[in-house]
């Protein structure tokens, strides 16, 4: 009777720990936008052809039962975020919240549930990163969400290398998270021509963990 007893609270104790404190894993991918594909305003080279390999982590994901997170910037027209007076050296226009250059990449698995991060819809907001305090997932900023999930290891994919990847995977550092890259499903925009290098080895000394290939 006593060690039916001990099994039972052993189980319990298994399923409560299960349940509340397991640490998950999330998958992270950023701004995989008809602007920053071929075609867009904001064109990173390639930047569609990592739409396949991702493609491919988002399966093995959802087929696991993982959270899946997509982040988008969504701007404001008359952002200074945008080339302008107030702006000479801003970007060109691109992402402008309901757009078509806004939406996801044809070809991107995106379900209807999907968890999405909605990010530099204040004027003048650059939200490099998904964890921008402005940011915004289900009515909150992207740390809350993954907290409230039991979060603490991320994969990341996405565009650009060396903007808005290596923004969001610095902070991701800063606040703890263990973070892998995979450098298949990242493209750079390169305005110097080694800056996807130079960003890869930025996050690698920050912490991240950057396998040359996963495939
Ligand atoms: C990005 C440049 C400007 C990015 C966003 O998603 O990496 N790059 N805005």
């Amino acid at each position: 009777m006593k060690i039916i007893i001990l099994l039972v609270i052993i189980g319990l104790g298994i399923l409560i720990y299960y349940l509340f404190f397991r640490k998950k894993m999330a998958l992270l991918i950023i701004d995989v936008q008809n602007d920053f594909c071929p075609g867009g305003t904001l064109a990173v080279t390639d930047g569609d052809s990592i739409i396949e390999p991702t493609n491919k982590l988002i399966r093995l994901f959802q087929s696991n039962k993982k959270i899946v997170i997509y982040s988008r910037d969504w701007h404001p027209l008359g952002t200074t975020h945008f080339k302008c007076d107030e702006n000479p050296d801003g970007w060109p226009v691109h992402c402008v919240g309901g757009t078509k250059g806004a939406e996801f990449k044809n070809g991107l698995i995106v379900p209807l549930n999907a968890n999405i991060v909605s990010k530099g819809m204040g004027n003048g907001e650059n939200a490099y990163s998904a964890f921008d305090p402005g940011a915004r997932i289900s009515g909150m900023d992207l740390n809350t969400f993954l907290k409230n999930k039991r979060v603490d290891t991320l994969l990341v994919c996405g565009l650009a290398t060396d903007y808005c990847v290596k923004d969001t995977v610095l902070d991701a550092k800063k606040l703890g998270y263990n973070v892998i890259v995979v450098q298949e499903c990242i493209r750079a925009v390169n305005i110097e021509p080694n800056d996807g290098e130079k960003a890869i080895a930025e996050m690698k000394n920050a912490g991240a963990i950057i396998p040359e290939k996963i495939f």
